[in-house]
């Protein structure tokens, strides 16, 4: 069965799905946008295993690219996927690294069993990630990727950020 990709203009915590991908950073301890909302929401069940995976496989943090699952606390979803996104560069194309944390994830996904996942647009907080290029990104990269996920659930917090998404969708 294909996966089918679908828009949401909202807050990532609001959505009821399997699991949601929090665009973390390799600390894994929290911070602002997207990984503090789901920190704040889902209360302190998430970090505590946030903190035994830094104590066990990730002494060294979370590598960007990569993503690991933990419980989602109070949130309305079952796990919570961290991922690491690059810092975007003018001058580099870390374009690998955000198409990585897209497949980690769902490889992720897979693993848990989880049939519905909701994606932020990971990159373009505070890591600089011009909208419309992490838009094809990520739409590219779910697209091109095997999964047994039924939906990706694209969760954008303004209109403009929507706007970039459904431009990629758009046949
Ligand atoms: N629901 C959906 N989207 C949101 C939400 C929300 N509740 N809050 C913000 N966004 P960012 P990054 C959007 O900064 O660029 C953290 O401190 C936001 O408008 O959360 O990958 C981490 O700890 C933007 O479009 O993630 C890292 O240190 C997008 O989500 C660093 O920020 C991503 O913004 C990661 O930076």
């Amino acid at each position: 069965m294909s996966t089918s990709l679908t828009l949401v203009q909202g807050d990532i915590t609001e959505q009821s799905v399997d699991a949601v991908v929090n665009a973390a950073n390799s600390s894994l301890m929290g911070g602002g946008g997207v990984d503090g909302a789901i920190h704040r929401r889902g209360g302190p069940d998430i970090l505590a295993e946030c903190r035994d995976l830094r104590a066990s496989r990730y002494g060294r943090g979370l590598a960007t690219g990569a993503a690991v699952a933990t419980t989602a606390g109070r949130l309305p979803a079952r796990w919570v996927i961290h991922t690491v996104g690059p810092v975007w560069s003018a001058t580099e194309d870390r374009s690998a690294l955000l198409a990585s944390c897209h497949r980690e994830s769902l490889r992720v996904a897979d693993e848990l069993g989880a049939r519905t996942v909701a994606f932020p647009a990971i990159s373009t907080g505070v890591y600089g990630w011009p909208m419309g290029d992490a838009a094809r990104i990520a739409v590219e990269t779910v697209r091109d990727t095997e999964t047994t996920v039924e939906e990706v659930r694209f969760v954008l917090f303004d209109e403009a950020a929507y706007e970039a998404f459904a431009t990629q969708l758009r046949p």
